[in-house]
């Protein structure tokens, strides 16, 4: 019995990985036909835990929200910093895996098809060839002062007495990473691309987001309203799956070079 079942799954697997190919083909060399937004699940295989899986180990018992938000920051500032440099080191020894680089080499052989829209504050997609990619959520591995400097001195980050957090020597004003916490705007300006580009595109792929968080989910939902084909690839269900037209069950690293290159097919 378990046969026929297997080799059912493959068949399906391997049909919805050719109508969605048929759907990439469909927009190359459109401008901006295809918007691509990311989430955690792009970095996952390449050692980076997704924002879920961040907190095993010693922050599996804190909230991602509680941390990441200034309220957390401010009640307990060296908890915080330590979580961001566990990150930060992560992202640093993580190179890109070969869904970024499919991303970035279709950028290469499809120039202004694709507008990359990401959620994720690591730098593989830049590091892999995306340095375009619309950061939604900020950058990981750039830091801030907390407040603006009370002397106006403009004081550079750079110049901070080293602790955790890093301090300005003068008035302690605390470093913080340059990320958007929960509670906190997005980028005006990253944001209304990434509105225009859900807007102006024929397809949009979603990959690796629980879709959980917004305002970035709701680019789907704009896209779809636009007439967007909406396209998702995910291991597992995410709370955006009503969006789709498609679905691939599968990782970034495993289905993107054949999606976006048509440069293997799926194997056993
Ligand atoms: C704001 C930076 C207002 C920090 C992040 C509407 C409805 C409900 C709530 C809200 C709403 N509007 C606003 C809110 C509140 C809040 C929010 O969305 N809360 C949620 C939790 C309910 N939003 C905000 O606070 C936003 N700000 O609204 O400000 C405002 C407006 C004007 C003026 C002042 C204020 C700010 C949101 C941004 C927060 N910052 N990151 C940091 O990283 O530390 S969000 C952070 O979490 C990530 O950046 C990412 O965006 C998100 C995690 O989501 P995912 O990336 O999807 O990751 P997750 O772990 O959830 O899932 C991983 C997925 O990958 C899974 O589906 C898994 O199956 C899949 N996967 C696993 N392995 C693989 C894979 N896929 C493919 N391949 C694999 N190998």
């Amino acid at each position: 019995m378990r046969r026929p079942l297997r080799r059912r799954h493959l068949n399906a697997a391997v049909q919805s990985l050719a109508a969605a190919q048929a759907l990439v083909r469909a927009v190359r060399g459109r401008p901006g036909g295809l918007c691509v937004l990311t989430g955690a699940g792009m970095s996952a295989e390449s050692g980076i835990p997704t924002f879920r899986d961040a907190l095993t180990g010693l922050w599996a018992r804190f909230d991602p929200a509680e941390l990441a938000s200034e309220d957390g920051f401010r009640a307990d500032p060296q908890r915080v910093w330590d979580w961001y440099a566990e990150r930060r080191e992560a992202a640093r020894a993580a190179e890109p895996n070969a869904g970024h680089h499919a991303l970035a080499r279709f950028a290469q052989r499809w120039p202004g098809t694709l507008a990359l829209v990401t959620q994720n504050v690591d730098d593989l997609h830049q590091r892999a060839g995306n340095t375009d990619a619309v950061r939604l959520h900020g950058d990981l591995l750039a830091d801030r002062w907390l407040q603006a400097c009370p002397r106006r001195r403009g004081c550079s980050p750079d110049a901070a007495v080293p602790g955790r957090p890093p301090r300005c020597g003068e008035c302690g004003n605390p470093l913080r990473p340059g990320v958007v916490w929960f509670g906190e705007e997005l980028p005006p300006q990253a944001l209304e691309a990434a509105r225009q580009a859900a807007e102006a595109c024929a397809l949009m792929l979603v990959i690796g987001t629980s879709g959980a968080v917004w305002p970035a989910a709701g680019l789907v939902g704009l896209a779809r309203r636009r007439g967007a084909q909406v396209l998702i690839v995910n291991p597992a269900a995410s709370e955006i799956d009503d969006e789709a037209h498609l679905v691939l069950r599968g990782t970034a690293a495993r289905m993107l070079p054949p999606l976006l290159l048509d440069d293997t097919a799926l194997g056993p």
